[in-house]
């Protein structure tokens, strides 16, 4: 079943008013990931900037229960959620993790392994803004290659973003996909999708972030689509072992042109010490990922 704009639920779960920056790329994922679970989900928040949009105690914005859990143990703490679900008898309750890139990525990653390798019956997601941005944009390893952080401030980040696609279909886990909120029913039927499939679920969203990236806050749709044309972040999705890429991606490999890299670096600030070469590195680097994808994609 295709959904379009006007069968998305029309609930809303987070309500105006949360603390997230304008143009947030998460705050707008976040709002069709929660339309796609609607109410009967509880979420599992590490130190984030998920931790900041949700506000501090007694104020929320967001209208579903939501457990602050520590930074590396987030898959951990939501897979004992899930086996309390299960004494409980509450197999309606989804259990969405939600972790930042350095909450995935890295510090996370031990606890999500286990998780998956258990095939804990939970949807992991990670949004990644690819830096560690709640405390002021440290590189991750879902940085790319060529930005500045504040911890590659002069030299810029040289090696390339961590391949966390691969990593998790290492684990034979039911479903994998891939999002953005700059294709939100794309990303609301992979949710709506996730929720119906049991074991462990685990979608990655690029979540373009204004002041990490440097761009102007309207333009996060923008950098969402030219990461898709380009082909640096392509939209698929993994069941059972298949691959397939969805949506613009799928038309892309099929009659499409990509778009060369340099539109998309050149819209951002954090690529401002890029050079030529570590350009065409990483115009290799999407190359070769994309030509691994579209290869094994059975559509
Ligand atoms: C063990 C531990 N180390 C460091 C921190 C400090 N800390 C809080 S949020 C954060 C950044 C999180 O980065 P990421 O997971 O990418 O989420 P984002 O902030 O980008 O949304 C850090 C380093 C912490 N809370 N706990
Ligand atoms: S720093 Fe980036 S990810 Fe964090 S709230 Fe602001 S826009 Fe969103
Ligand atoms: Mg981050």
């Amino acid at each position: 079943m295709h959904e379009n704009l006007f069968k998305i639920n029309e609930k809303e779960y987070i309500l105006p008013g949360s603390r997230a920056c304008q143009g947030c790329g998460l705050s707008i994922a976040y709002r069709y990931i929660l339309k796609a679970l609607r109410e009967n989900t509880i979420v599992a928040i590490p130190p984030s900037c998920l931790c900041v949009l949700h506000g501090l105690y007694p104020n929320t914005s967001v209208t579903v229960p939501a457990l602050n859990i520590t930074f590396a143990g987030n898959a951990a703490s939501a897979s004992g959620i899930v086996a309390a679900l299960t004494a409980l008898n509450r197999p309606d309750i989804t259990v969405l993790a939600l972790s930042g890139d350095g909450g995935t990525y890295d510090i996370g990653i031990q606890s999500l392994s286990g998780a998956a390798e258990r095939n804990t019956d939970f949807i992991f997601a990670c949004y990644d803004n690819e830096a560690y941005m709640n405390t002021g944009t440290q590189r991750s390893g879902a940085t790319p290659m060529g930005a500045v952080t504040t911890t590659t401030p002069v030299l810029t980040k040289k090696d390339h973003k961590k391949d966390f696609i691969r990593i998790m279909e290492a684990h034979n886990i039911p479903y994998i996909a891939t999002v953005s909120p700059a294709y939100p029913i794309d990303l609301y039927e992979k949710f709506v999708k996730a929720k119906r499939i049991k074991g462990t679920r685990y979608i990655q969203i690029d979540t373009p972030c204004p002041p990490g990236w440097g761009y102007p806050a309207k333009d996060t749709v923008k950098i969402g689509k030219l990461a898709v044309e380009t082909g640096i972040f392509p939209l698929l999705e993994i069941e059972d072992g298949k691959l397939r890429l969805t949506g613009r991606s799928n038309t892309l490999s099929v009659k499409g042109k990509r778009m060369p890299i340099i539109h998309y670096v050149e819209r951002q600030m954090r690529f401002r010490k890029m050079s030529i070469e570590q350009l065409n590195q990483l115009q290799s680097w999407v190359d070769k990922r994309w030509n691994d994808f579209t290869n094994r994609a059975d559509n």
